[in-house]
């Protein structure tokens, strides 16, 4: 029987190393996001491996709709809660509010509106849900608030639902990366590079594909 993954963020990043592995692997793929050029680029990549789905987290109403997706493949086995993103490290009183509210509900209500929409059949199927938390839920740092207070709600909600869905037979893990691959600083920098190489001078950050092989390893168990 083949499985089934629904990744949110695939047009970049870990959820889009994460579609090329998991669709290589034999799984089916339905992958989310708002640009819709990178995710039909990425259906041209995988071919009948892979649904694109080009949904803002934003439109809760549209996430809740998920429900009642079926997909070529049957129900969804993993929840790969992915999509997600920072505002920049300006101090509070200088972040622009609509990004601040973008990101708390893309990476908060988003997040909880799907997981909520799908339970239901997680637990028929007995799967598996990954949430994306960072580093950066539990050690602070300068201009991290709004971010890194939305990765400890994600960390946090990621225990409490383990709690929740004891002797269900789904399970919960929360994934809490450290520094990678620098779209992610690209986006939250509003596109200046110049700020993101200085950023990720002299280190080495874990790429998609570094973690596309820890959510394959962690499927696998
Ligand atoms: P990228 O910026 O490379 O990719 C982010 C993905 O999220 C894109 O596919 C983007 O799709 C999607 N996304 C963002 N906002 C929305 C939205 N409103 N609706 C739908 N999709 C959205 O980031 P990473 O791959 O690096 O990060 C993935 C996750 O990992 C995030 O949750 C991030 O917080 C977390 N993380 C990242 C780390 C890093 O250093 N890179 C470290 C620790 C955790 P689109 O723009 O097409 O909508
Ligand atoms: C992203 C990692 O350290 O840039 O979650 O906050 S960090």
């Amino acid at each position: 029987m083949t499985k089934t993954i629904l990744i949110t963020g695939a047009t970049a990043g870990f959820g889009q190393a994460a579609a090329k592995r998991f669709a290589g692997g034999g799984w089916g793929v339905i992958g989310t996001g708002r640009r819709g050029d990178r995710l039909r680029a990425l259906a041209d990549e995988l071919g009948d491996s892979f649904l694109p789905l080009e949904i803002d987290m934003r439109d809760f109403d549209a996430v809740a709709t998920l429900a009642d997706l079926s997909s070529p493949w049957g129900d969804i086995d993993l929840l790969l809660n992915n999509a997600g993103l920072a505002p920049p490290t300006t101090p509070l009183p200088d972040t622009d509010w609509e990004r601040i509210g973008q990101v708390i509900d893309t990476n908060i209500t988003g997040l909880v509106a799907l997981t909520r929409a799908l339970l239901p059949k997680l637990i028929a199927r007995q799967g598996h849900i990954i949430n994306l938390s960072s580093v950066a839920a539990t050690y602070p740092y300068k201009g991290g608030a709004v971010y890194a207070g939305t990765k400890a709600f994600v960390r946090q909600f990621s225990l409490d639902l383990r709690c929740d869905l004891a002797g269900t037979g789904v399970r919960v893990t929360s994934v809490e990366p450290g520094m990678a691959e620098p779209e992610f600083t690209i986006v939250r920098t509003g596109g200046d590079t110049a700020a993101s190489d200085k950023l990720y001078a002299g280190m080495n950050p874990m790429t998609g594909d570094d973690l596309a092989d820890l959510f394959w390893w962690l499927a696998n168990l």
